[in-house]
Formats: C-alpha cells, sequence, structure tokens
C-alpha cells in the first residue's frame, strides 16, 4: 500500500512546475492521468531532444510514475470527456497561463458544479496584483522573487542559480498544499482551490535576504564580505558571492589541483563552537586565544583574512581529503561535487535519490528519484508514459466507455492517433 493510494489525479500540467508536483504525487502512490494535446502532448517531449523519436530527458525525468491520455479538451466531445473525468478524480493540477482554463470552459465555478469534492492546484507565474496576467518561466521567477538580485558577486551581474526553485521549488510547495487539501477534505468533504505563485514560492526560499533587508535598517551586515572589506552598503541586501547565508561565516576555497579542476573546491564554514579544531587543523593555535580572533564578534572584519588563511591549507590536499578530515573533528564543510560525480556516486544510487531507468525507446537513462522517503511507503520509480500510452485504457476502465463510444470519439479527433495505436 502506497501513502496516496486510491487518490486519482486529473493532471493537466506541462513543463516543468508542474510536472514536478504531480510526479510527487505519483511517487506517493496516487493514480496521475496526464491530460496531453493529441499529436504534440507536453511540449517539452520535443524540447533538447539527445536521441531521434525518442521522449526527450527533459519530459522522461519530470513525468514517472504517470498515464498519459492524449484529448483534445476544446473539441465538444473531448470536453465532455474531460467533463467525466473531472467527476472522477480527486484533485486537477494545471499551469497553464493565467486564464487558460476558463477560456477552455473549465471555471472553478463550472468544475465545482460538476465535483465539489475535486481540488483545483493551480501554479501561476504570479498572485493576484499588477503582474497576475504574465506567462511565467523559471528564470522570470528567480529574477522576480528576489534570488537573482541576491545572487553573484557584488561587482558583477546578478545571476540565476542552476536549481530550479521557480519550477520544482513551486511544484514542491504546491504538492504540500494538494496533500494538505486532500487532509482537510476528509473532515470537510469539500475541495478547495490551491493556489501557488512562482515568485512567492522563490521568495519564500529566499527568506534569508528579506531578513538581512530588516537587519540592514539597524546597521551593516557583519558577517558579509563588504563589512571586512570596508566597503559601505547600500540601500538593498547586496550580492554575497559564496559568504554563507547563515549566522556562520562560510566561503568556498580552493582545494588540491583547482588550476585545472573547475571543482576542486570545498565550502568551509568557521562554525563558532569547533573554532579551536578549525585553529589546530590549519596550524593556528594562537588564534584559539588571540583576542582578536578568539570570539566570532571579533572574527567578523578579519574573515577574508581568515578564511585566506583557512585556505592555504585546504590548497595542499584534494577536497574529499579536506572533507575527511573536517569531518573527523565535526567541522562543517561541503565539497563542489559535479554532475558527474553526483551521477556516479555509489551512495545517491544505494538509496534511490539517483535512479537508472528503463524506457522502451531512449532505452537505459539516469534520473534523480524520490527526494522523500516515506518507511511505509516505498518509491519505485517507473518510466515516463509515451503520448497516449493509456488512453484506451483510462476511457474504458476509468470512464467505463464501451467500444463504440471510444471509436466514436477517435473519428471526431477528439483523442487522436496514438491513442489507437496503444489501444491495438
Ligand atoms: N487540448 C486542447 N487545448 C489545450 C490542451 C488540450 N489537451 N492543453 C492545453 N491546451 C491549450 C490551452 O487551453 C491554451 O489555449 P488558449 O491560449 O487558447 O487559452 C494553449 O493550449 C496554450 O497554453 P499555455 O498558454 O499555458 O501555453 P504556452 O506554451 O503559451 O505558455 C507557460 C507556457 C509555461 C509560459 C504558461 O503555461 C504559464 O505561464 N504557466 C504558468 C506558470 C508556469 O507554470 N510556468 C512554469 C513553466 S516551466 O518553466
Amino acid at each position: 500500500m502506497k501513502a496516496l493510494e486510491g487518490v486519482r489525479i486529473l493532471d493537466f500540467t506541462h513543463v516543468q512546475s508542474g510536472p514536478t508536483c504531480t510526479q510527487l504525487l505519483a511517487w506517493f502512490g496516487a493514480d496521475v492521468i496526464k491530460v496531453e494535446r493529441p499529436g504534440t502532448g507536453d511540449i517539452t517531449r520535443g524540447q533538447l531532444c539527445d536521441i531521434p523519436a525518442a521522449d526527450s530527458l527533459y519530459f522522461t525525468m519530470l513525468n514517472h510514475n504517470k498515464r498519459s491520455i492524449t484529448l483534445n479538451t476544446k473539441d465538444p466531445s473531448g470536453k465532455a470527456v474531460l467533463e467525466e473525468m473531472i467527476k472522477r478524480c480527486d484533485v486537477m493540477v494545471e499551469n497553464f497561463a493565467p486564464g487558460a482554463l476558463d477560456r477552455m470552459g473549465f471555471s472553478w465555478e463550472r468544475i465545482q458544479e460538476l465535483n465539489p469534492a475535486m481540488i483545483v492546484a493551480s501554479i501561476k507565474g504570479f498572485g493576484p496584483g499588477p503582474y497576475q496576467d504574465c506567462k511565467v518561466y523559471e528564470n522570470v521567477a528567480q529574477c522576480t522573487g528576489g534570488a537573482a538580485s541576491t545572487t553573484g558577486f557584488r561587482d558583477g551581474l546578478p545571476l540565476v542559480t542552476g536549481a530550479q526553485i521557480g519550477d520544482s521549488g513551486t511544484g514542491l510547495h504546491l504538492c504540500l498544499g494538494i496533500v494538505t487539501a486532500l487532509y482537510q477534505r476528509t473532515k470537510t468533504g469539500r475541495g478547495q482551490k490551491v493556489s501557488a505563485a512562482m515568485q512567492d514560492g522563490v521568495l519564500n526560499l529566499c527568506r534569508v535576504k528579506l531578513r538581512d533587508q530588516q537587519r540592514l535598517a539597524r546597521g551593516p551586515l557583519e558577517e558579509y564580505s563588504q563589512y571586512g572589506e570596508g566597503v559601505e552598503f547600500g540601500d538593498s541586501v547586496p550580492r554575497a558571492g559564496n559568504d554563507s547565508g547563515g549566522g556562520q561565516p562560510g566561503r568556498i576555497l580552493k582545494c588540491k589541483g583547482w588550476e585545472d579542476d573547475p571543482n576542486a573546491y570545498i565550502y568551509f564554514i568557521t562554525q563558532a563552537p569547533v573554532w579551536e579544531a578549525i585553529c589546530d587543523v590549519i596550524g593556528e593555535p594562537g588564534w584559539k586565544t588571540d583576542p582578536d580572533y578568539a570570539t566570532p564578534k571579533a572574527r567578523l572584519p578579519r574573515l577574508n583574512e581568515i578564511f585566506a588563511r583557512i585556505e592555504e591549507w585546504t590548497q595542499t590536499l584534494n577536497k574529499f581529503e579536506v572533507m575527511d578530515i573536517l569531518n573527523s573533528r565535526d567541522i562543517p564543510c561541503g565539497p563542489i561535487l559535479s554532475m558527474k560525480e553526483l551521477a556516479e556516486d555509489p551512495s545517491l544510487r544505494a538509496t534511490g535519490t539517483v535512479v537508472e531507468v528503463e524506457h522502451p525507446v531512449r532505452g537505459t537513462y539516469l534520473s534523480v528519484g524520490n527526494p522523500v522517503k516515506l518507511s511505509d511507503s516505498p518509491t519505485e520509480v517507473l518510466r515516463s508514459p509515451l503520448l497516449g500510452e493509456h488512453t484506451y485504457e483510462i476511457l474504458s476502465e476509468v470512464l467505463q466507455f464501451d467500444d463504440q463510444a471510444i471509436a466514436r470519439l477517435q473519428e471526431s479527433g477528439a483523442i487522436g492517433e496514438p491513442a489507437k495505436i496503444a489501444a491495438e
């Protein structure tokens, strides 16, 4: 038995943000039925393709454990099928452009009429306000949610990060909203709207910078490098390079081989309780008692000098040797791991965080498995569906349409060509 067994999701999502959410629901055991446009399907099936005729990794890595039905929901008979699905599903998840669902004829009011218990979960770029009608992609959310203005170096451009905090981050937020609404429904019997805006999701993940914005009104941010460098602060939180965002100063430092290897670095944190251990490791035992270095407050204006001295030591060893030594003394640190190193990491394979998946067209590929482990509901990662692979199965088993009704839908074009192949 899986945690969400018995929950049926009408998955009207596309690209990355929505599919991240429904993939998690599928991994927790929900029956996720992905509704796609006949012929093309989710646009990511054909984006950044690496193997001709195979669904892209973009698509396959975001749509595991789902079933696919092709349905033209603008065609009257396709619309009628969607209505039947709404009656039989617990949750509809969508991340269309603002207003698209209403234009299709499925407003919140109409969905309520069809199924008052349905939870309708939506991702949009922005919440209500001046930008509510805008289409949004990942980097737009990073820029409007506070991540870009606070990422990068003080003298450089704002930067976006490789972590998809706008898309996958908002998908995670929405997923939590859905299971919360499902829980509330067990008491009220009613559905509700669940909304997550990408700007809000990014800002939520950037809350330490909103914290610093308020601290800035009361004085300089002493743990930022620029404080030690004597550079004045402006009126908004500056970009802080690799300075730690927490109360424990940290930096990325070079390790042996950094001249040739772009990832021969380690993140080093000078956590106050292990300061004495740090002094011993780097060969500065005098700093343990020297009043200029002995307390966190005294160290703040000297962080650049302190990290330069620590880096002299880290450069004598490779990043894994540095980590072994620091870990043995409980000093927090993190080597900069490349994607290649992560893909090959045996412990991530052992826990199912990185998984190999078999696909009938592309063969074996690597994917990220469920990062959330439930002891009573283990995740088995199953390949993503082919376009319309389950159209016949869903029409006959979930909606109990007979063969004649399905044939009529095929003739009208409402369910598209691939469904015929799957039916045969
Ligand atoms: N049958 C018939 N029509 C369908 C359909 C189906 N099965 N599935 C979708 N459509 C239609 C929609 O109804 C819509 O039609 P109208 O424009 O006539 O109303 C149309 O397809 C296009 O939908 P869209 O506007 O959502 O798609 P887009 O490619 O133009 O925009 C995106 C993509 C992501 C910018 C937009 O969907 C969006 O802003 N979504 C919200 C924010 C979001 O999730 N962004 C993250 C994307 S991941 O980086």
